[in-house]
């Protein structure tokens, strides 16, 4: 009999689209739309997106779930997701250079002053700024890991002093490592722009909050590509609005999309974009996965699998 595999995502659209990439990709695997309310189909494997919690009270003999993005966050917090069920994380599949090409870019708005030159275009006024000082810009990482370790990379490429902040002060080649919760304040402190790859956990929830984002320089900028809960809005819009930070990119918010309402929508300090810093690449991913469970089939050890202690 071949392996069954379900795939459900947030709406019956994403499911379907899913769906469809999967079985273009392999005819060795029976794949099965999940809906609400169907019966069991005693699936070997989910691949999710977002998905119900339902989905794993009635897939009760899965022997893991694929989740088609890096963060995990919409997975790790459903409350039927069994204890034991092996969750495994997209790693990097094309996300980490779409990422530094963000980053970059929101880097080098602040710091070759794009905002200011797009006033002085509207005034009609020709004026150079000095060039940059990169000393005066130390950039900090939080969040080392398959993307966040490459998006330093490339910020040390571009030739900004970098430091980067993980749970485990990772080394990674040019970056200045600092570790765990007793480093943090220091690595905050050295830096003045500040980039979020934090998976979010109960750990990383509300990080970047009044406490946290006044230890940046002064003139700081923050650049948040994680997840919109990483973030205390009002204290990000208070240490802006009061001058500590002189603004913000946004990829990401608490509820996506972001409520026509919100004060970021029309704040001339903070740019958002609509979780877009780096898309879910299909073929890649599609690869990435089926490779994964060939490798689970066979008996052999895969990476990627999501730490139940650690969440992510
Ligand atoms: P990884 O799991 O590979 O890396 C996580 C990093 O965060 C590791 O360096 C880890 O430390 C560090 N970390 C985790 N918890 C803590 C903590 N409590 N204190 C200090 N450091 C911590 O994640 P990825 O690089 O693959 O992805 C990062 C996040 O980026 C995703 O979780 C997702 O939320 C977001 N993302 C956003 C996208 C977008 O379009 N906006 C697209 C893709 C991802 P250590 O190395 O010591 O384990
Ligand atoms: C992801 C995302 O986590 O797209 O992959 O946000």
């Amino acid at each position: 009999m071949s392996i069954r595999i379900v795939v459900a995502g947030n709406t019956p659209e994403v499911t379907r689209k899913w769906h469809e990439r999967f079985v273009r990709a392999t005819t060795a695997a029976q794949f099965i739309e999940w809906a609400e309310g169907q019966p069991p189909v005693d699936a070997d494997y989910a691949i999710v997106w977002r998905p119900p919690g339902a989905l794993f009270r009635q897939e009760r003999r899965l022997k893991a779930a694929f989740n088609l993005g890096a963060g995990v966050d919409s997975v790790m917090r459903l409350p039927e997701l069994p204890a034991e069920l092996p969750v495994l994380r997209l790693e990097d599949a094309g996300m980490a250079r779409q990422m530094a090409e963000y980053v970059l870019h929101g880097i080098a708005h602040v710091t070759r002053r794009f905002a200011d030159y797009a006033d002085l275009q509207q005034a009609g006024q020709w004026r150079q700024w000095p060039p940059v000082s990169y000393s005066e810009w130390p950039v900090g990482v939080m969040g080392l890991g398959a993307i966040g370790s490459q998006v330093a990379q490339a910020i040390v490429a571009a030739g900004y002093p970098t430091a980067g902040w993980s749970r485990s002060a990772r080394h990674v080649d040019g970056v200045h490592a600092f570790g765990g919760p007793d480093q943090l304040g220091a690595f905050l402190e050295r830096s003045r722009v500040l980039v979020n790859l934090l998976p979010l956990t109960p750990d990383t929830e509300n990080i970047l909050n009044r406490q946290n984002l006044k230890m940046l320089q002064s003139g700081g900028y923050v650049i948040n590509v994680a997840r919109g809960p990483h973030v205390v809005d009002e204290d990000l819009l208070a240490l802006i609005d009061e001058g500590h930070l002189q603004g913000a990119l946004l990829d990401v918010f608490r509820v996506e999309p972001l409520p026509a309402d919100h004060p970021y929508w029309k704040h001339p300090k903070i740019r958002i974009t609509p979780h877009v810093a780096a898309m879910t690449l299909e073929e890649e991913t599609v690869r990435q996965v089926l490779r994964k469970i060939e490798l689970l089939e066979q008996g052999r050890p895969v990476t990627g699998v999501v730490s139940r202690g650690r969440g992510y």
